[in-house]
């Protein structure tokens, strides 16, 4: 059976408008119910995918909570803008993504999710064990698969530790380009340089310059992220999607957010 690109897949991998922002909610932080109302925030600030994930603490029944919340506060925006011809009804339908720990911490409710490899793994876990013990859930649910090479770059954080990465560490520009390298010969779609959640550095971004030029998949960094101006730099070493969690994660207030991540967005393209 050959593996239909979907709309997901579609939407993730269309990088003709420019780097574009998506918000991460980790299930294990916050109730579905704040988790929708941030999202809702993001996505009136210009976000344009939810991934939701984290490394510790998420299981099955959170993940699906989180999702369900999301989806239906979305759908319900849709529907009203789909009634008023003032409110864009496009600038809404942004996919739910999971981003999952593992096999036990899925919902068939989302639209697709990063099947990842954690390339640098040590650990046959992250590298197949997990993907293998939650691909028959996924094709049941039919979410949409987005392949994805996962490399996870010093700090590294909590997912480090976790994945047992061997991290790619500042200034390996060349064994970032051989990732990227690996990333496309495995036929994957994307690939992700992560700093690690909350990350004192973000991703160095000589290691997303070699990594652009060495493939031409959707590029995606995240960890570490907190300002516009960070943001740019990676944009400007080639990242198509940049990823924030803690950032929005440190405002209850859906107002407050939405001015934030706008200035954040508005900054990260100038
Ligand atoms: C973590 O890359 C993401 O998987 C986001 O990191 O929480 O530091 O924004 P932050």
């Amino acid at each position: 059976m050959a593996r239909a690109v979907g709309p997901t897949s579609q939407h993730v991998s269309n990088t003709s408008g420019g780097a574009r922002h998506a918000i991460l909610i980790d299930p294990a932080d916050q109730t579905p119910e704040m988790a929708a109302k941030r999202c809702m925030a993001a996505v009136s600030a210009g976000s344009r995918m939810v991934l939701v994930g984290g490394s510790t603490g998420t299981d099955m029944a959170n993940v699906h909570q989180t999702v369900v919340a999301i989806r239906e506060a979305l759908e319900l925006v849709t529907w009203a803008s789909s009634q008023d011809s003032d409110l864009d009804e496009e600038s809404w339908s942004v996919p739910i993504v999971l981003f999952p720990a593992g096999a036990a911490a899925l919902s068939p409710a989302a639209d697709g999710i990063t099947f990842m490899m954690l390339m640098n793994s040590t650990t046959p876990r992250f590298l197949i064990e997990e993907q293998v013990a939650g691909a028959p859930f996924i094709r049941k649910a039919g979410v949409e698969t987005l392949p994805m090479g996962y490399v996870v770059c010093a700090p590294g954080g909590r997912v480090g530790e976790v994945g047992e990465a061997d991290l790619l560490e500042s200034g390996q520009t060349d064994r970032a380009a051989a990732y990227a390298m690996t990333a496309q010969s495995y036929g994957f779609e994307l690939l992700y340089l992560e700093a690690g959640s909350g990350a004192h550095t973000p991703v160095d971004p000589d290691l997303i310059r070699s990594a652009r030029a060495a493939c031409d998949l959707t590029l995606i960094v995240g960890g570490g992220i907190r300002d516009g101006t960070t943001a740019r730099r990676a944009v400007q070493a080639g990242a198509d999607w940049i990823i924030t969690g803690n950032l929005t994660e440190s405002y209850d207030d859906a107002d407050e957010l939405q001015r934030v991540l706008t200035e954040f967005i508005s900054e990260m393209n100038s």
